[in-house]
């Protein structure tokens, strides 16, 4: 078989063989190089050239086409990111839709499939990705393509009685029956959607399998993960190193604390929520002034969508008036940087921040959450707070869960995460780093291609991850103790077992570019 991955966007990795991309797009290059394959989507670039690009990486080809000035405002910013992703989101109020853009999106999936089918051989198995790319499927076998087809949602899926306020939702969501498997993130996910289908579409389904017309399509749920241990070790890594941002951090907090919260610029992430709830703390307990920082790291997204040019500017101004307000000559409560850091950068960042803040109004997943978790000091963890609207919260019931549109609740939260006894912060590390490791991203990979090719049947291959392994012992911590100043970079995990890692510091920051 050969295995063919289709995204909105590609990265093309450089030339120095130097990766260039997230855990996710990482994990997609590699199940590609195992089985040999085909990656194929926009390139990012806009413009009049309409014609397919390859490049070839050892065994695998890179395909992109450009989109022109009309297709990008139709099928990218129009349809996919102002209805699409508001709606999926649940927030209705922000969702736009225009029926040019709609058909600007049929569109661009119509050529896509008419470029692709070009491409594919009789025993391609081919993986699509995200919502972008809803209707391929469809538009693949109306020419004819008889190949195993899978695709996975990254995103939340909403309600029937939320999904229905969009103009040709039954249309779209019927198209979803074009696929042999559907990949959800969370049951909550796949109910919603096995419930659209039926309820929509007319669909007969078992809860697992869904029947339309001829066709019979697997939904399952399968939580994406991280390479836990390479971001371990890049947490290690980050502590040793001499010009990091990390000991610049270091030095201008001194002995203060640090909560961090780290998105993209997006109004899903609760941003903008997340700083009022910092302020709510500050006011309830004084006796923190002066003694605790947020650093909110947001690198603008998809700026040309108004939404995100008005969070924007909304972000500095919440930020700006409780620095006046709240803050000292000699401390400033809040800090907003909206730039991209590479991942060693980050990991470092996370490991110094005694609280993880994820606090999304909705996200399918969150891998903020789980980086997070990978990058504490096993002798001296910090502490997640997280988002019951996340995906990640399904798993990870450790965390401190809040109610993100509670402000109160949040800010409490912070307080009980930065108050927390260090044996109940290592108790909750240890099972959350159990969940974690229990399902990386290669699992994830794994189980989901499994499903797809029949090798195992889609029930058991999206069963949940093998049990978690016994929490670290406590003994073995001596490998990784507390404090960067105390023997970092082992190279071992909590559990003192030698791994591989297949990381390496890359720079750059999104899983697959949104
Ligand atoms: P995203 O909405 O992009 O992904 P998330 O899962 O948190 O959200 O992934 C963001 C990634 O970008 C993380 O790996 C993070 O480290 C990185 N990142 C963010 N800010 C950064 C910065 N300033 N510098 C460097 N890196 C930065 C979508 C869905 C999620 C789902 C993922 C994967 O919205 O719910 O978890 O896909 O399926």
């Amino acid at each position: 078989m050969r295995l063919v991955v289709v995204s909105n966007r590609v990265t093309i990795p450089d030339r120095h063989e130097k990766a260039t991309a997230g855990g996710l797009a990482v994990a997609l290059r590699e199940a590609l190089e195992k089985h040999g394959g085909l990656w194929f989507g926009w390139s990012g670039v806009v413009g009049a050239a309409r014609q397919v690009r390859e490049m070839q990486r050892g065994n695998v080809t890179y395909a992109v086409t450009d989109l022109s000035e009309a297709e990008r405002e139709s099928y990218y910013l129009g349809f996919s990111n102002r209805a699409l992703w508001p709606i999926m989101h649940y927030r209705l109020g922000l969702t736009e839709f225009q029926r040019d853009d709609y058909m600007g999106y049929l569109g661009v999936n119509r050529r896509f499939a008419r470029e692709l089918s070009a491409m594919l051989r009789p025993d391609d198995v081919i993986w699509i990705h995200d919502y972008h790319l809803i209707p391929l499927a469809a538009e693949l076998r109306r020419r004819g393509v008889t190949n195993r087809i899978g695709y996975f949602h990254h995103i939340p899926w909403p309600s029937a009685d939320t999904l229905t306020a969009l103009p040709f939702s039954a249309t779209l969501v019927r198209t979803l029956a074009a696929y042999d498997l559907v990949g959800m993130q969370t049951a909550p996910d796949v109910r919603n959607l096995v419930d659209c289908l039926v309820t929509m579409c007319g669909a007969v389904s078992d809860g697992r399998r869904v029947r339309l017309g001829v066709r019979e399509t697997a939904v399952q749920a399968f939580p994406i993960g991280i390479d836990v241990e390479a971001f371990r070790r890049l947490a290690s890594a980050s502590v040793r190193q001499a010009a990091t941002p990390l000991r610049a951090t270091r030095e201008s907090l001194g002995e203060r604390k640090l909560v961090i919260g780290v998105d993209r610029l997006d109004y899903s992430k609760g941003i903008v929520q997340r700083l009022e709830a910092f302020g709510q703390f500050l006011r309830s307990h004084p006796d923190e002034r002066g003694r605790v920082g947020l650093l909110q790291i947001a690198p603008p997204s998809r700026s040309a969508v108004p939404e995100y040019a008005e969070l924007d500017r909304m972000s500095d101004e919440v930020a700006g008036r409780l620095n006046a307000q709240l803050g000292e000559f000699d401390w400033t409560p809040i800090r907003v940087v909206k730039k991209a850091y590479s991942r060693t950068a980050l990991a470092g960042f996370y490991r110094r921040a005694q609280v993880g803040l994820v606090t999304p109004m909705r996200d399918g997943m969150n891998l903020v959450a789980k980086e997070y978790v990978a990058a504490q000091n096993p002798a001296d963890p910090g502490v997640l707070v997280l988002s019951r609207f996340a995906g990640a919260a399904q798993q990870l019931s450790e965390a401190l869960i809040v109610n993100p549109y509670d402000t109160h609740e949040v800010a409490e939260a912070i307080r009980t995460a930065l108050a927390m006894p260090k044996s109940e912060r290592i108790r909750r590390f240890e099972l959350l780093y159990g969940a974690i490791e229990n399902s990386g991203i290669h699992w994830w990979t794994q189980r989901y291609l499994d499903a797809l090719t029949g090798s195992r049947a889609p029930d058991e291959a999206a069963e949940l991850p093998p049990k978690a392994k016994a929490p670290p012992k406590r003994g073995s911590r001596k490998t990784d103790p507390a404090g960067p100043e105390r023997g970092e970079g082992t190279g071992r995990a909590p559990g003192g077992a030698r791994k591989r890692s297949a990381a390496s510091d890359d720079g750059s920051h999104l899983t697959l570019v949104r």
